[in-house]
């Protein structure tokens, strides 16, 4: 909401500083030069804040396979598993006015969206699924990004061959309306194997952007003092760091 206000009004500035100059010949062609560049934005925002489709329950798979790590290999996560993640925190830090820490009690609370949608990993297989949690923007809002903060990174509980899994998006598939931290599928809490107690869900891009365990999300400025630098556990292993589908 907030990035679509800044864009909003970075092509209300532009509009208007083009009315000034337009009856000089030079102005004519920044105008034309800043409509073309305008409506080039406006399409790519589109393409970007376009909903990834969500089907009928009826579609739902039978079963949500597992993929990747499917569990957290710590004494901490298996106690906290037993008992209903009742101790649980989702942290928010980084460039933020206000740092949170969520209990699974809190994440119930907010407001939430249940999207029924396709997954795809790009091992190729598909399920659909039902997703149930607080949007992401929802979050941010109440911990208020500073200025500077350009990416939202999803820091994991588990390591996968010895590395700790994460993820990172910008702000335009953060405040994303189909963004989601997920704490129930299918009408269910998360299963072990899916990421619980938490996991992302980004509707518009592939499998491997989805994190599961998810433990921490941080505002940063820059992906690169963050793992290898490439913005995800994948993306440092080769794998595109925008996965649209
Ligand atoms: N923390 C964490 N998140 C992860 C992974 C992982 O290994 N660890 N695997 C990713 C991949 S490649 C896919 S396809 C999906 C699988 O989600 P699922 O286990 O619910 O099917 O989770 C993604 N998120
Ligand atoms: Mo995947």
């Amino acid at each position: 909401m907030r990035r679509r206000n800044v864009l909003i009004g970075m092509g209300a500035a532009i509009t208007a500083g083009c009315s000034r100059i337009a009856d000089s010949t030079p102005g004519a062609k920044a105008l034309a030069a800043a409509e073309d560049w305008h409506r080039k934005a406006q399409r790519l925002f589109a393409a970007r804040t376009a909903l990834a489709p969500e089907y009928d329950r009826s579609a739902i798979s039978p079963s949500f396979r597992g993929n990747g790590s499917l569990t957290v290999d710590s004494d901490a996560y298996r106690m906290a598993l037993a008992q209903g993640f009742a101790d649980w925190r989702l942290e928010v830090r980084g460039l933020v006015r206000h740092p949170l820490s969520l209990s699974m009690d809190n994440i119930r609370r907010l407001p939430q969206r249940t999207q029924v949608t396709r997954h795809d990993c790009v091992e190729g297989w598909s399920a659909i699924g039902e997703w149930t949690g607080p949007q992401l923007g929802t979050i941010l809002e109440g911990a208020e990004l500073l200025p500077e903060a350009k990416y939202i990174v999803f820091r994991c509980a588990d390591r996968l061959r010895g590395a700790p899994y994460y993820e990172s998006v910008d702000l335009i598939d953060a405040y994303h309306p189909q963004t989601i931290i997920a704490h129930r599928l299918n009408g269910e809490p998360l299963p072990e194997r899916n990421g619980a107690p938490l996991r992302v869900r980004i509707e518009r891009q592939l499998g491997y952007k989805h994190a599961k365990y998810l433990t921490t999300i941080e505002a940063v400025a820059s992906l690169e003092d963050i793992g290898r630098g490439e913005g995800g556990y994948w993306e440092d292993r080769g794998y595109q760091w925008y996965a649209g589908v």
